[in-house]
């Protein structure tokens, strides 16, 4: 027998959204023993989302390779030898086709990304007419293109653009580490710019690049502290590609990576939580556990960037095993 539910089974009242959260208090969730975190992240994702739905978003790179930051993980960095061949900027037309492809597999959002450190104004207008395109389509629509400036983030705002997607990566005391050719405030103030701007804001971070627990701790109080919590927090796992630097890391703990969704979740209640790279490693069991601590979101379709997602059949059947439904319209 198959039950549909359209309101969450146990409604509770809304969680207070916070913007105070200390390291302590989060590092001291993250370590919670395991049942008690999931309970209190299941309480917190069911008074504010049915649990049953997860939005999809597909994801295109539409300007592959070649970038100048040295990001550690990265296998777009020119500085890295990783077998990623540097493309021009792709044609509007072919990344139209590409969207209308992803609506017909049931993405409610498309997601564009560019391997700059910050876009070109000649390259904004392209972009825009993208946009543009694929708003047209009804699909809502996202990019990710490095550094901006006010007036940058104000012209893909009157393109139509729905989000911008800006991860902070890490904490600010590991950043360092990770990436030196930019610094911690000029990803926060890039942020403000696409706040300001009225753009909602995608922003989350990578877990397993070899940081301590109180740096996930940090990453997740950077967040949350936010002047608003981001609408979207992609929370990804190292993709670990060859030839980067992070390149022979060792692989994450699923269970750590699932501590860390329902942290976020706990810490940002009313943000969709983005279950995003390092997916295609998980099982089934573990994808499983990252839905029933509020992770309601993915990337669908089999390629992120450059690197491998799950198949589209494989989640299909993990959904229908989950009783999993595709989000159609989020509330913007
Ligand atoms: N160049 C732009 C930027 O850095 O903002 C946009 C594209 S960049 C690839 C977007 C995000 O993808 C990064 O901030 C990082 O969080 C994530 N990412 C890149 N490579 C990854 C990897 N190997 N594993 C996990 N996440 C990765
Ligand atoms: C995000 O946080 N994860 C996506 C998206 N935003 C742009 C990118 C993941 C990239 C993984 C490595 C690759 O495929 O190149
Ligand atoms: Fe360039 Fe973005 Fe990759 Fe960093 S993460 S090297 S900025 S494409």
């Amino acid at each position: 027998m198959s039950i549909t539910l359209n309101k969450p089974a146990h409604a509770m009242p809304p969680a207070l959204v916070r913007h105070d959260w200390t390291r302590v208090d989060i590092a001291a969730l993250i370590a919670l023993p395991f049942a008690e975190l999931i309970f209190r992240a299941q309480t917190i994702h069911r008074a504010h989302f049915n649990p049953q739905e997860v939005q999809i978003s597909t994801l295109l790179s539409i300007k592959t390779g070649g970038c100048p930051e040295d990001c550690a993980y990265c296998p777009q960095s020119a500085g890295f030898e990783t077998g990623v061949d540097a493309s021009k900027l792709m044609a509007v037309d072919a990344v139209l086709a590409e969207a209308r492809a992803a609506k017909e597999t049931g993405a409610q959002r498309f997601c564009m990304g560019a391997a700059w450190r910050s876009p070109k104004d000649h390259d904004l207008d392209q972009v825009c007419a993208m946009i543009e395109g694929v708003k047209a389509m009804g699909l809502e629509t996202c990019v990710t293109l490095g550094m901006l400036r006010a007036e940058q983030a104000a012209r893909l705002k009157q393109a139509g653009l729905d989000y911008y997607n800006h991860n902070l990566d890490t904490s600010p005391e590991f950043y360092g580490q990770v990436i030196t050719t930019r610094v911690y405030q000029d990803r926060l103030d890039t942020l403000d710019h696409v706040r300001n701007a009225g753009i909602n804001v995608c922003c989350g971070g990578i877990i397993g690049m070899g940081e301590g627990a109180d740096d996930r701790a940090g990453l997740l109080a950077a967040l949350a502290n936010l002047p608003e919590h981001p609408q979207s927090v992609p929370i990804n796992a190292l993709v670990a590609v060859e030839g980067t630097p992070l390149g022979a890391t060792e692989k994450l703990d699923p269970i750590d990576f699932v501590r860390i969704i329902a942290a976020a979740r706990i810490t940002m209640p009313a943000s969709f939580i983005r279950l995003s790279a390092g997916r295609e490693s998980f099982s089934d069991e573990a994808q499983a556990l990252c839905f029933m601590a509020g992770a309601n979101s993915i990337f669908y379709g089999p390629r992120l960037l450059t690197t491998k997602n799950a198949e589209a059949t494989r989640d299909e059947a993990l959904f229908s095993k989950l009783g999993i439904v595709k989000l159609h319209s989020a509330a913007l």
